[in-house]
């Protein structure tokens, strides 16, 4: 089953990684490069089994960024709440009010003058992947700001009139923009491969919560070069995961240890309803999962 690959890399950071203090200061088990390769021929999707994935959080989120913002207002708005945590932390600090998240949360909703105040992320990976900030020289000397680039309608571009090119890339780890990210890109680049067998994708993370994010960033990838094969008339054919920094964290004992107790089971597909004009088109209905039947969710906490 595709998922033992996983449970077997769990295991490993689990008895085998180098137990270290990190940024959040929680504590992780670590280790450094990982490759887990997954099938996506015939609809396949990698979505976990052995705990419910919410599918459709990572959908909404993986078209938020595709139309390039980086305020967490609209996903609030559509009941997704996987970024909020951020802001939230940075509002507490910086007012030195306890809000809790729900009331934070309505306020980003219901105030435009919050939301924009409070609610956005800085140029985090939709601003990169769609507005690559660009500067040309003006007259005074200085500098203004350019068009942006897009880069995954470069990419669409490029898979369709040049599918042999070994620089189908697209990337979020903007150097010069990083200080001003709430949280720096993890999965950071993206680079597509066409053959006669169809088109494969490769992520580079450089840092994996293998606990919590696995499930999303690996679902995510396969969800967007599903979307990228359909627009560009190819089969969608692999997903190649390749981790940096592999972790997992020392308070998600109990997760890992029900993880580890259960056994993967079913091959759940990923159908899409109909082919909109463009990759910018898609909507969360456009998709359906059939034939996931997961285990139980399992929550663990967030190191934020
Ligand atoms: N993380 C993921 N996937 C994501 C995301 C975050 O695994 O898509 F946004 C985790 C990795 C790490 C933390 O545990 O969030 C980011 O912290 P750092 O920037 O210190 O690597």
């Amino acid at each position: 089953h595709y998922e033992q690959q996983y449970l077997d890399l769990v295991r490993r950071v689990w008895s085998e990684g180098d137990e270290r203090v990190d940024r959040t200061g929680v504590g992780t088990r670590s280790l450094f490069g990982a490759q887990l390769r997954f099938d996506l021929a015939d609809d396949a999707i990698p979505l976990l089994t052995t705990k419910r994935v919410y599918w459709k959080t990572a959908t909404r989120e993986m078209l938020w960024f595709l139309t390039g913002d980086t305020n967490i207002r609209s996903l609030v708005a559509q009941g997704v709440h996987i970024w909020t945590d951020w802001p939230l932390a940075h509002y507490r600090r910086e007012t030195g009010e306890d809000i809790d998240r729900d009331a934070f949360e309505a306020a980003i909703i219901a105030d435009d003058d919050f939301a924009a105040r409070w609610g956005d992320l800085g140029p985090v990976y939709g601003k990169q992947w769609v507005d690559w900030p660009t500067y040309e020289p003006a007259s005074d000397g200085l500098f203004r700001r350019g068009p942006g680039i897009n880069q995954i309608a470069e990419l669409v571009e490029s898979l369709r009139t040049n599918p042999g090119s070994r620089r189908h890339i697209f990337t979020g780890w903007n150097v010069a923009d990083l200080d001003s990210m709430a949280l720096p890109p993890c999965h950071m680049t993206y680079q597509f491969h066409v053959s006669d067998k169809g088109l494969s994708c490769q992520l580079y993370q450089r840092s994996c919560d293998l606990g919590l994010g696995f499930a999303f960033n690996v679902f995510s990838a396969a969800l967007l070069t599903r979307m990228l094969a359909q627009q560009c008339d190819l089969q969608a054919r692999e997903l190649v995961w390749t981790g940096g920094d592999v972790h997992l964290y020392l308070n998600h004992d109990a997760l890992v240890e029900e993880q580890l107790a259960r056994r993967p089971a079913g091959s759940p597909r990923l159908r899409i309803a109909r082919r909109p004009a463009s990759i910018f088109d898609y909507t969360v209905d456009d998709f359906a999962v059939e034939d996931y039947a997961p285990q139980a969710h399992i929550a663990a906490p967030v190191a934020v």
